[in-house]
């Protein structure tokens, strides 16, 4: 009998990646894992009280990213970006050279209040001129960005500087508009929150930022192909693919805000959450009246848009929150494949293994076991799929994520303690009898 250790899961400090890795395979489907009351200490961060902006809104949260701090001079909120090419981490064991914004892709989330004077300095450390545009915002038609139209490119190693008031709060992007093909695909790009100067709607207790983008990054290359149209294989949230993602820890019975942005070259997004509903609270043309909000669980997240979701937890847990696209929470060896589905490939592979030691063909009866067989991959590349889990190997990988539902005095360490009894697991024979179902 096998039981989940789950000690071994909730003591490891750090990302979730860290423990993912550490909690092995643990198998628990031959039996319900024992579940202990929970006793660590640390309690699911409280939602914050007070927050810094008006009304006690909370400051928003990039999960693997961060805010853009500002200077105040003379009443002006001073930033600076710096457009460079960044060295990034997709996932541990996955890196490419992409362009970016103070290190990172997306760039820092630009967070102001309504009515708030910017000054935005953008230092240009790319090999060929750019611009930035602020999406969705109405400002003066001469910082808008688009590189000819409204002014021209910011040429490489000088830096320009926009200034503008923000008059209407809302959830917004910013991103190059200088050859836009090549620049966005390659990650200059960010997330522009502006918070309402008076609070509109419930408080929420957290307030998070998760912009979504795809890539074409050959396995073993090191720069994404800015050229491609379609056969993406790399899908992120915050430039980070599952089990990179950072998750999102939360405290049941709370009010969450996600505000998703989508600068994807080519895909919009049906962004699925599980275990809750939610409605669409805004755009980025502002917001939904409460009249015309409906409830859901998937919500299309278009190409240059952004969709701003509310709900309250109501179930404790780890939950999955992903791209619906099934390819969107594929890693990049899931494209491409010859389709082996139902063929009986053993007398092949064992032709094949007389010229190449060790050989197997894939998948003849589907995918699902594919990432965990620890087989040798390229370098630069993720396995088949996903990553571990606290049952067994999670198969999808990309576009996913996980919300972590607590309870007060839960950790967000970990994965979620299941209660004794609540996990799906084989049925036994005398409970099928007495339910008069047959088996074989
Ligand atoms: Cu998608």
């Amino acid at each position: 009998m096998k039981t989940l250790d789950r000690r071994g899961f909730v003591s490891v400090a750090g990302s979730f990646f860290g423990a993912a890795m550490l909690s092995g395979r643990a198998l628990a489907s031959d039996t319900p894992p024992t579940t202990e009351p929970n006793t660590d200490t640390d309690p699911a961060p409280a939602g914050h009280t007070g927050g810094a902006f008006p009304g006690g809104q909370v400051p928003v949260t990039t999960p693997n990213g961060k805010s853009l701090p500002w200077t105040k001079r003379d009443g002006v909120k001073v930033g600076h970006l710096v457009a460079e090419p960044v060295d990034h981490e997709f996932a541990p064991g996955l890196r490419g050279v992409v362009w970016g914004y103070n290190g990172g892709t997306p760039g820092p989330t630009l967070e102001a209040v309504e009515g708030d004077r910017l000054r935005i300095y953008v230092t240009n450390r790319l090999p060929e001129p750019t611009t930035v545009h602020w999406h969705g915002l109405i400002i003066p038609n001469g910082m808008d960005g688009v590189a000819g139209l409204n002014q021209r490119p910011i040429p490489p190693g000088e830096t320009w500087v926009y200034e503008f008031t923000v008059k209407h709060p809302g959830t917004y992007m910013y991103h190059s508009h200088y050859d836009e093909m090549v620049q966005i695909a390659l990650g200059l790009k960010g997330m522009f929150i502006v918070h309402p100067k008076r609070l509109r709607g419930p408080r929420v207790d957290r307030d998070f930022v998760m912009m979504t983008h795809e890539w074409k990054l050959d396995v073993g290359a090191k720069r994404p192909d800015p050229s491609s149209m379609n056969d993406f294989n790399l899908l992120t949230f915050n430039g980070r693919a599952f089990p990179g993602t950072e998750p999102l820890v939360v405290g049941l019975g709370e009010r969450v805000r996600i505000r998703l942005g989508n600068l994807s070259p080519m895909d919009h997004h049906p962004i699925h959450l599980h275990g809750l509903n939610f409605v669409v609270t805004a755009t980025d043309g502002g917001y939904v009246p409460k009249s015309a909000q409906h409830p859901d669980t998937t919500v299309l997240v278009p190409v240059g848009a952004t969709r701003v979701i509310e709900f309250v937890t109501e179930e404790p847990g780890d939950w999955a929150m992903h791209c619906h696209m099934t390819h969107h929470v594929m890693t990049q060896m899931g494209h491409g494949l010859a389709n082996t589905l139902a063929a009986d490939l053993k007398k092949a592979d064992r032709r094949m293994a007389r010229v190449n030691r060790g050989y197997m063909s894939m998948g003849q009866n589907g995918q699902g076991g594919m990432g965990e067989m620890d087989m040798p991959i390229p370098p630069n590349s993720l396995p088949m799929k996903g990553g571990p889990g606290p049952f067994s190997y999670i198969d999808m990988g990309g576009m996913f994520t996980i919300i972590k539902v607590r309870a007060p005095g839960q950790t967000g360490e970990g994965w979620y303690p299941y209660p004794r009894g609540t996990v799906a697991g084989p049925a036994s024979p005398e409970r099928m009898a007495r339910d008069g179902i047959e088996g074989h």
